[in-house]
Parts: structure tokens; C-alpha cells; sequence
């Protein structure tokens, strides 16, 4: 075996960028659970937006500090936190990884809210700005670092588009035949929905670059919508408990139907809820990358793109499951987004499939919708209802449509 293909039981030094969020710190907690050594570098952004928005998250999450500290008296284990804006702290970002030496650097450090980035100028400016800056800060440290560093990126399943193609949505790459009839195998088309969206496309190409340029090894994971809260690592104490975002800006729509369902009012299915989207639960995404993390590329070969879902869902058909879950029926609302109404999409998971993921489906674990609903419960105290109707409109257009009939 060559240096790059480690077998599951090396432990390895990572640096998770946005791990104080809602992805990045179960991951953390998962990683550091494995016996990984975890650094996290968050700016704390998302929680300051939660003051600009005058929201909070659902669940009562601790500081860093205290989940760190908490961490270790129920693990043992240490986990490292540096508050560092990757997106303009360049020197601190570039010093550290020469202090750490990190097999890996999962980047979740991003602006992942398609509504506030639409919500106004300030919110495009500011997402293209925070994500382009972040990924190409990270990728000219690690280049700058002369380090073999692998980086493991959250992409998202809307760089696709939704289906556009009306075929199975294939790992990143699709064959066509170029002008002139050469056969090729290219990254997918781009086709952003939200400025937010494009970002993730524009990440892509950086990728594609620095790869190229570089060498760098890069695996970008195009992720579906994340439901779900706590893990097997963040119901350890309640110190550690996962953040659960409800709000219409940063409330992805599994999450929000069942804070909905919970809080008994009706579960908000924008448009037709016809659009289909896939789908993972926050567990899934802890193994998810710690099984592209353990399978690396090698030094020369082009960025390794996973599809990071566990299936496909109608969203008006997960609100049905929500409905009857929780007796609360959904209402069909104009859609504050551009968006289409109705879509298919297929999307080959194949590749987490064969490294040995067991997809937690919603069929399978409904069991899950009541453990996020007992959380609802438990917390509902913390929820503004005044935070739950959409407050986003992608253009002129949808915000006429929604005056009035929200
Ligand atoms: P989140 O907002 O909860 O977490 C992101 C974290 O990054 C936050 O703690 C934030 O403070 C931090 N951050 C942002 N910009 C930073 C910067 N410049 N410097 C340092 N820290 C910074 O989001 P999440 O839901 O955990 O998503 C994590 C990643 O996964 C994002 O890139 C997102 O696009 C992707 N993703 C999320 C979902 C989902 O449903 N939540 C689905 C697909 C992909
Ligand atoms: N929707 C509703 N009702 C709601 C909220 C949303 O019908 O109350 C609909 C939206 O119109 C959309 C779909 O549900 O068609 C998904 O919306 P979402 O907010 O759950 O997801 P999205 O905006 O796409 O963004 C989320 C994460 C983002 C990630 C993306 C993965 O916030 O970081 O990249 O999911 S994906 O959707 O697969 O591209």
C-alpha cells in the first residue's frame, strides 16, 4: 500500500474549519470518539448571525469552551479550539497548520444558508466573500505549507441542480463527447439555486485548480439536507448537545417540519412541495467523513467527489410522514423561492455504499423523527414563533407572491 491508502485503524491528526457548527461538532465529537487527534477552528460566526437575525438556536448549546471542557471529562479525550476566520485570518490559518502537521482538514467553515444568502445584498456579499475567500485561503496554505495535507470539503447536492438532467446524477465527473469528438470525463455542469449554491460551485473549480496546480488532495462531498440533532457522542452530556436551527433563513425543511410538528403548527411546505431533495441524517454525516477521510486520494489524481446522501425524498412526502407522525397537518404556502415546483432526481451514492455505509433512511428510522421531536418538546420554551414563517424572498417576484399569504 502506498502512503495515501491508510488502513481504518490509523489515527489521524485533523483540523475540522467550522467545527463549532452544526455538522462540525457532532464530527468533531465522532472523530475524536475513533481516537482521531481533533484541532477545531471556528470564528464563531454562525452564532453572531444568530444575534443579527435575533434567533437562537433551539437546543441550548454551550460555549466552546465548555463543550470542549465537557468533552474531555466525559471522554478523556482532548479536543483543541481556535477561534480563527479562515476566510481573512490567512496568517493564524497558515501557522497553525505548520504547528499541527494535519493528515486532514475537513472544511465546514462556510455560510451553508441558501435563505440568507438570497435575504439581501449584504447576505451575497457577504456568503461569496466568506466562502470563495475561506477555500482559497485554505488551499493556498496548504500549498504554501509544502505540506501533503489532504482536504475534505462539504460541498452540496445543488451544484447538480435538481435533476436537470434527467438522468442518475453520477460522483462529480460525467462523460461527454467535446466539440470536435473527443469523449471526455468532465465535472457535472454547474446550475446554483441560491448565491449560497454557487458558492459550492465556485468552490469546485478551486479545487479543480489548486488539484491541477498544485497537486493538492482534495475530496469534495456533495452533501443532501441534514436532519436530525444529537449523536451517540452529543447525548453524552447536556454540555455537548448539538445546535438545532428552526428559523425560515437557517431551518433546513426536515428539521423545521418536525419543530413544527412538535410545536403543533402547520408544517410550512413552500409551493407544491413538490421539489425533491436528498437527504442524511446528522449521524450519517459523522461516518461519512471519516470514511473519506480514511480514503484519501493519491498525490496526482483529480479531486474525489462523493455523493453524501442516504436517499430521496418529495417534500411534500416527508411533510405527509411528519404529519402523520405528529397530527399536525402541513399547509402549501407560496414559495418565497425561485425555484421548480416539481422535480425528480435520481443520485448514485454508490461510492459510500461500497466503503461500508448503512444509510439511516427515514423509513427505516422513524424512530428518529420522535427522538427530534422530544428534543422539540423539551425545548420548545426557547422557540419564537415570530422566527418560524419564511422571511427570505429570491426576488421581486416571490416576495410579491408571499405578501399577505404567508
Ligand atoms: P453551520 O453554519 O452550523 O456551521 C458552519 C460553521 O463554520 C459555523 O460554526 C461558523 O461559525 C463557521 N464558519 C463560517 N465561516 C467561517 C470562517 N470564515 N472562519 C471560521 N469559521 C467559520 O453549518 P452546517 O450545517 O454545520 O454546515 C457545515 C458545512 O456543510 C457547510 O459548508 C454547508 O454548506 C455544508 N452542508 C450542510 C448541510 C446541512 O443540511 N446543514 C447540507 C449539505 C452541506
Ligand atoms: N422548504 C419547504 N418548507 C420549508 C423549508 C424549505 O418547502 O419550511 C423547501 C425549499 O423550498 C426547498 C427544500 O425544501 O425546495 C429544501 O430547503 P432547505 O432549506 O431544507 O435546503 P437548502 O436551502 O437546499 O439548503 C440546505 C442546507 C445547505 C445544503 C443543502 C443541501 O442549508 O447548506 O447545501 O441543504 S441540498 O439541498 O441538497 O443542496
Amino acid at each position: 500500500t502506498t502512503a495515501t491508502t491508510t488502513s481504518l485503524s490509523a489515527k489521524k491528526k485533523v483540523i475540522v474549519l467550522g467545527g463549532d457548527g452544526f455538522c462540525g461538532w457532532p464530527t468533531s465529537l465522532y472523530l475524536s470518539d475513533k481516537g482521531h487527534s481533533v484541532t477545531i477552528v471556528d470564528n464563531l460566526s454562525r452564532r453572531n448571525i444568530d444575534t443579527e437575525l435575533g434567533c437562537q438556536s433551539l437546543t441550548p448549546i454551550s460555549s466552546p469552551q465548555t463543550r470542549v471542557n465537557a468533552w474531555k471529562e466525559v471522554s478523556g479525550k482532548t479536543i483543541d479550539f481556535h477561534n480563527i476566520d479562515v476566510a481573512k485570518d490567512y496568517d493564524k490559518l497558515l501557522a497553525l497548520i505548520k504547528e499541527k502537521k494535519p493528515d486532514t482538514i475537513i472544511h465546514f467553515a462556510e455560510q451553508r444558508a441558501a435563505p440568507y444568502s438570497m435575504k439581501s445584498t449584504k447576505g451575497k456579499r457577504y456568503t461569496v466573500d466568506n466562502n470563495i475567500g475561506g477555500t482559497n485561503n485554505l488551499c493556498c496554505a496548504v500549498a504554501d505549507s509544502g505540506l501533503d495535507v489532504h482536504i475534505v470539503h462539504l460541498g452540496t447536492m445543488g451544484v447538480y441542480g435538481y435533476g436537470t438532467s434527467g438522468g442518475e446524477i453520477p460522483e462529480g465527473y460525467i462523460d461527454v463527447t467535446l466539440p470536435g469528438g473527443r469523449e471526455a470525463n468532465i465535472l457535472h455542469p454547474a446550475y446554483p439555486g441560491s448565491v449560497y449554491h454557487a458558492t459550492k460551485c465556485l468552490d469546485a473549480i478551486m479545487f479543480q485548480f489548486y488539484n491541477k496546480n498544485d497537486q493538492l488532495r482534495v475530496t469534495d462531498l456533495h452533501q443532501g439536507i441534514v436532519w436530525g440533532t444529537n449523536t451517540p457522542q452529543t447525548v453524552r452530556d447536556e454540555r455537548l448537545i448539538n445546535r438545532f436551527d428552526y428559523d425560515g433563513d437557517y431551518g433546513t425543511v426536515l428539521n423545521r417540519f418536525l419543530m413544527q410538528g412538535g410545536m403543533g403548527v402547520p408544517l410550512t411546505v413552500y409551493g407544491t412541495g413538490g421539489q425533491t431533495r436528498g437527504f442524511i441524517h446528522i449521524t450519517d454525516t459523522t461516518k461519512c467523513l471519516e470514511i473519506a477521510m480514511e480514503n484519501p486520494p493519491k498525490k496526482g489524481e483529480r479531486v474525489e467527489i462523493f455523493n453524501q446522501i442516504a436517499e430521496t425524498r418529495r417534500v411534500r412526502d416527508v411533510a405527509q410522514m411528519v404529519a402523520t407522525q405528529t397530527g399536525v397537518d402541513m399547509k402549501l404556502v407560496p414559495n418565497p423561492r425561485q425555484e421548480a415546483a416539481e422535480n425528480e432526481l435520481d443520485v448514485s451514492n454508490r461510492k459510500f455504499l461500497s466503503a461500508g455505509l448503512s444509510p439511516t433512511t427515514l423509513e427505516s428510522e422513524n424512530g428518529l423523527f420522535s427522538e427530534v421531536i422530544d428534543i422539540v418538546q423539551k425545548y420548545k420554551h426557547r422557540c419564537d414563533p415570530e422566527m418560524i414563517l419564511p422571511a427570505s424572498y429570491w426576488n421581486k417576484e416571490r416576495a410579491k407572491a408571499c405578501e399577505g399569504n404567508l
